[in-house]
């Protein structure tokens, strides 16, 4: 279907290019009384890469419903499609994170060569062992990894190392695990027991991983279990890493901690550790919302950058974080709020990248916190959008994405050719 989006590109270029270059014009001076090279930034803003998961461009829902919009994506390459618009537009999500078996190839070449001829790469495999699929021999309900039975334990291994197999295929570098495991009753558990049997698990997992692929393990506070999760934290994520070896890390997702958590100080303790492995990007305002990123705490997210600059700028070996967004879009058009939390992460990046380090350090080493915070605070308020919208346009995309989907009409035009499908009942996708 030809949209036509060098010809709105080009209108909002003629239309718009001049204002954004004199906000840029004047940025950059901003920045040179502060002793900012705003080239440096640029290249920096231009390198940053953001993972969209397969799972965020149909509409999301919660256990009570889901409301999907029109032109719901029915299969991988229509969801492949969506992500390369906004690809297209936002510059900086040239890879697509899979979920199997969501979305397992029928034929993994012809999946292959049409993210290349869009553009698009895959990211790490998320498996997936907290539902059961049609005829599958033993169910999940009371656990995956951890499960007391071996026979559940081996399908569980299997699947990961089958997610792995796809993945090797696809060119994929990274396996994602997630899994639901634990208990809604005290006693139900035999607590450390179902931690050693998750590990047990994990270390035939990590024996399987392929060369240069890393292991992400994701922990989660609670949900589905809601009194005792096996890996419920960071603590017990870096501790399962570790004990797997080089190419184990842990993954952090924004929504998985218990409220008021200082997830910027978990996110410094893993990479002081060697174990930060990447992030699920999202937001929330009580439990694992998965709302947009940068939508309720902007400064948080600024904040965790303020770490990985940090650590970027130190060069430390092996430092190389994964970034992924993993959001459910219950209410928005599932395109517009990925482009608008990829551009989110951007910002929460570039700003972190204006911190003025050496005067940060003195500071802190004065213990001058009064000045220590403004110093973060005047990159957090420095407005960005011009560096941000030339690494768009220098990649040939949009001042603003938002606006050029819009006046693209691409979801009326897909709901032509995506019949609606009969809405059933809850559930995240
Ligand atoms: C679990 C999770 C995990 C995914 C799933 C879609 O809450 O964050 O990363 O597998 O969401
Ligand atoms: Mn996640």
């Amino acid at each position: 279907m030809d949209i036509g989006w060098e010809g709105l590109l080009e209108d909002e270029r003629r239309r718009d290019g001049a204002a954004w270059q004199d906000d840029y014009d004047h940025l950059a001076r901003q920045l040179a009384r502060r002793g900012i090279d705003i080239a440096a930034i640029q290249a920096r803003a231009s390198a940053l890469a953001v993972a969209l998961p397969s799972w965020g461009v149909a509409t999301g829902g919660t256990r009570f419903a889901r409301f999907p919009g029109p032109g719901e994506p029915r299969n991988i390459f229509e969801k492949l499609d969506d992500c390369a618009v906004i690809h297209r537009l936002v510059a900086i999500t040239p890879e697509v994170s899979l979920h199997i078996p969501w979305d397992e190839p029928d034929d993994d070449a012809a999946l292959r060569a049409c993210a290349a001829e869009r553009g698009l790469r895959f990211g790490p495999m998320n498996s997936n062992t907290f539902e059961d699929q049609p005829g599958q021999a033993h169910s999940y309900k009371f656990g995956s990894l951890s499960h007391t039975d071996r026979g559940v334990r081996e399908q569980a291994v299997a699947h990961n190392r089958h997610c792995m197999d796809v993945g090797l295929k696809l060119g994929a570098r990274a396996l994602s695990i997630w899994v639901g495991d634990g208990g809604n009753f005290p006693g139900q558990l035999h607590v450390r027991r179902a931690l050693d049997r998750y590990l047990d698990s994990l270390r035939e997992i990590y024996a399987a991983l392929p060369p240069g692929w890393r292991l992400f393990i994701e922990h989660k506070l609670y949900e589905p279990a809601f009194y005792s999760t096996v890996l419920n934290d960071w603590g017990v994520s870096y501790y399962c890493a570790r004990e797997l070896g080089d190419r184990a890390f842990s993954l952090v997702d924004f929504g998985h901690h218990a409220p008021n958590v200082n997830i910027e100080m978990v996110v410094a303790r893993l990479i002081q550790f060697g174990k930060l492995g990447g992030f699920h990007f999202n937001d929330s305002q009580y439990g694992d919302d998965d709302l947009d990123a940068g939508s309720l705490k902007p400064f948080q997210l600024f904040l965790v950058f303020n770490e990985l600059v940090d650590a970027e700028r130190e060069g430390l070996p092996g430092f190389d974080p994964a970034y992924m967004l993993d959001q459910s879009h219950n209410v928005t058009d599932p395109i517009e709020s990925l482009m608008t939390s990829a551009i989110e992460v951007h910002r929460a990046y570039v700003q972190a990248c204006l911190v003025d380090r050496a005067a940060l350090g003195e500071h802190q080493s004065r213990n001058d916190a009064i000045m220590a915070l403004a110093t973060l605070k005047q990159a957090f308020t420095t407005d960005v959008m011009p560096i941000l919208a030339k690494a768009r346009l220098d990649a040939g995309g949009a001042i603003d994405p938002v606006a050029v989907y819009r006046a693209s009409g691409y979801r009326v035009r897909v709901a032509d050719g995506r019949p609606a499908r009969p809405r059933m009942g809850g559930g995240i996708v």
